[in-house]
C-alpha cells in the first residue's frame, strides 16, 4: 500500500497507522516492505515514540522484540533477523550465532544511536506504564554500560561509532575521509538498490569493514587497537546524553540510582564541548586525530541536551537557521550543509531532508523552548508527507519524495507531529 497525501490530518494519522500497520509482522516493524525487511535498531525506536499514543500495546511489544536481540555484551545491534527474508549483508555476514555473546535470535554485530532509552521515557510519559518501565530499563541500562566501557575508544568518554552504519547515516559526507584512508576494496558486491546511496562502491567498504569486525570475533581490544574506523560522532552521542537522561529520570521506577545516569549526561556534554566543538559541533576522526569539517544535519545533536550553554545553543541555532541549512531550503532541515561541496540533494543522507532528523531537532527547540522554530520544524515535516507521501527522504528544495515508500519511521513521526499539533 502507497499512502497517498492527505487532506486533513486524521486522515493523514489513519494512513500513517496503516503504514505501521501493514509494516508490523508479528515480531516487529520493518521501515519499508521489501528493501528493509527486519527489525532495525533506531527506525523502532522512532516507531516506539509514534505509537505511544495511539498503540502503546504494540509500542512496548516493538521495544520488547528489538531487545530479545540484545548480546551478552550489552551491545543492541542495529539489525535483528526475525525471518530469513533476503537483505544484504544479511546473518550469513554477520555470522552472530558463531559468538558466545550473541542472543538466539540472528543479529547484526554493530549498534546503532542509542535512542532506546528516550523513547521508553516518551511511552512512560504519555501511558504512565511503570511496569514497563520496570521491565525494560535494566536492558538499556546494559546497552549504556556498553557504550561506556567497550565504545570508550577515544578515552574521554564518548562512544566511537566503528562503522559508518553505526551513525544511522550511512553516507553522510562526514565519513567521506575516514573512507577514503581504508584501501580500495573491490568485492563487486554493488546492488542495484544501493546505487542511489553508494554509487562510489562505498559499500565494498563497508563490507569490509564489517568483516573485519566480525573476524576479531567481535573484541572490543580489537576495536581499541587496530580497527581503522574509529569515530566520535556528535548525534550519535547527543542522542546518548538524552537517553541518559531519559535513565536518570526513569530510574526512581525501575528502584535504580539516577545519579550515575545524570552525572553521566554532564560527563558527555563537557566531552563534547571539549572535543567537537569548533565553532559547530562536528565529529571527530580518531584514527586520524582530527575534526572532520563538514556541517551535517548530524552537528545538531548535542542541541538534544538541556543543559547546552548558552551561547553554544545560540550559535549551533544560529547555523541550523541560517541559508547554510533550512534558512534556504523550503524544507526543513538538509542532511548536508548546502553549500557544502559533498551537498547532493538527490543522494540518501548527503543531502535530502528525513523525518527523523526533523523530529530531532524539533525535540531539541522542546527542549530549549524555541517555540517558532519548532513550529516551523512541525509544520515543514507535516508538509513533507502530506505532500509526498511517508517517503523514506526527500528533496529539502522541492519536497518530492525520496527512497522507499511506506517508510515506518516518517508515518510513526507523523503520528506524534500530529499529536503534539492539537496539543494532546
Ligand atoms: C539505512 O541503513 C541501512 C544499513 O543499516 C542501509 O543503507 O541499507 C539508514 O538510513 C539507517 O539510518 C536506517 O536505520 C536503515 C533502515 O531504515 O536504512
Amino acid at each position: 500500500m502507497e499512502a497517498r497525501p492527505a487532506v486533513d490530518d486524521a486522515a493523514l494519522g489513519r494512513e500513517a497507522l496503516a503504514v505501521l500497520e501493514a509494516n508490523w509482522t508479528g515480531a516487529g516493524t520493518v521501515p519499508a516492505p521489501g528493501l528493509y525487511p527486519h527489525q532495525w535498531s533506531w527506525d523502532s525506536a522512532f516507531v516506539v515514540i509514534g505509537l505511544a499514543r495511539h498503540r502503546p500495546d504494540r509500542a512496548r511489544d516493538e521495544l520488547l522484540s528489538l531487545l530479545r536481540g540484545q548480546w551478552a555484551t550489552g551491545m543492541v545491534p542495529h539489525i535483528v533477523f526475525h525471518t530469513r527474508e533476503a537483505y544484504f549483508p544479511g546473518p550469513s555476514v554477520w555470522r552472530s550465532q558463531e559468538n558466545a555473546a550473541a542472543p538466539h535470535v540472528l543479529t547484526s554485530g554493530l549498534t546503532a544511536p542509542p535512542l532506546h532509552a528516550l523513547a521508553l521515557w516518551w511511552l512512560y510519559r504519555h501511558t504512565g506504564d511503570a511496569a514497563f518501565v520496570r521491565k525494560a530499563y535494566p536492558a538499556l541500562a546494559a546497552q549504556h554500560e556498553y557504550l561506556a566501557t567497550a565504545r570508550d575508544l577515544g578515552g574521554a568518554g564518548l562512544a566511537a561509532i566503528v562503522h559508518p552504519w553505526e551513525s544511522g547515516m550511512d553516507d553522510s559526507p562526514a565519513w567521506d575521509a575516514p573512507l577514503d584512508a581504508l584501501p580500495v576494496i573491490r568485492y563487486g558486491y554493488r546492488n542495484v538498490d544501493l546505487e542511489e546511496r553508494h554509487p562510489d562502491s562505498d559499500h565494498d567498504r563497508y563490507v569490509w569493514l564489517a568483516m573485519r569486525y566480525r573476524d576479531a570475533g567481535y573484541s572490543p581490544e580489537y576495536l581499541c587497537d587496530e580497527h581503522p574506523f574509529a569515530i566520535e560522532d556528535p548525534m550519535f552521542n547527543g542522542i546518548w546524553l538524552a537517553s541518559c537522561q531519559a535513565m536518570a529520570e526513569l530510574a526512581p521506577l525501575a528502584g535504580a540510582d539516577p545519579v550515575p545516569h545524570a552525572e553521566h549526561a554532564e560527563h558527555l556534554r563537557q566531552a563534547m564541548l571539549d572535543r567537537l566543538w569548533d565553532g559547530c559541533f562536528y565529529a571527530r576522526d580518531l584514527r586520524a586525530g582530527r575534526l572532520i569539517r563538514v556541517c551535517t544535519v548530524g552537528s545538531f545533536g548535542p542541541l538534544l541536551d538541556p543543559g547546552l550553554p548558552a551561547d553554544r545553543l545560540q550559535a549551533a541555532v544560529e547555523l541550523l537557521e541560517s541559508a547554510r541549512f533550512m534558512g534556504a531550503t523550503g524544507y526543513p532541515v538538509p542532511s548536508c550543509e548546502i553549500r557544502a561541496s559533498q551537498f547532493d540533494r538527490t543522494r540518501y543522507w548527503r543531502g535530502p531532508s528525513w523525518i527523523n532528523t526533523n523530529w530531532l531537532l524539533r525535540r531539541a527547540a522542546a527542549v530549549h523552548s524555541l517555540d517558532h522554530l519548532g513550529q516551523q520544524l512541525t509544520n515543514g515535516t507535516l508538509r513533507l508527507v502530506r505532500q509526498a507521501g511517508f517517503r523514506e527522504c526527500f528533496d529539502p528544495f522541492d519536497g518530492s519524495g525520496r527512497g522507499c515508500r511506506d517508510f515506518s519511521w516518517s508515518a510513526a513521526l507523523t503520528l506524534d507531529l500530529l499529536a503534539d499539533n492539537v496539543g494532546e
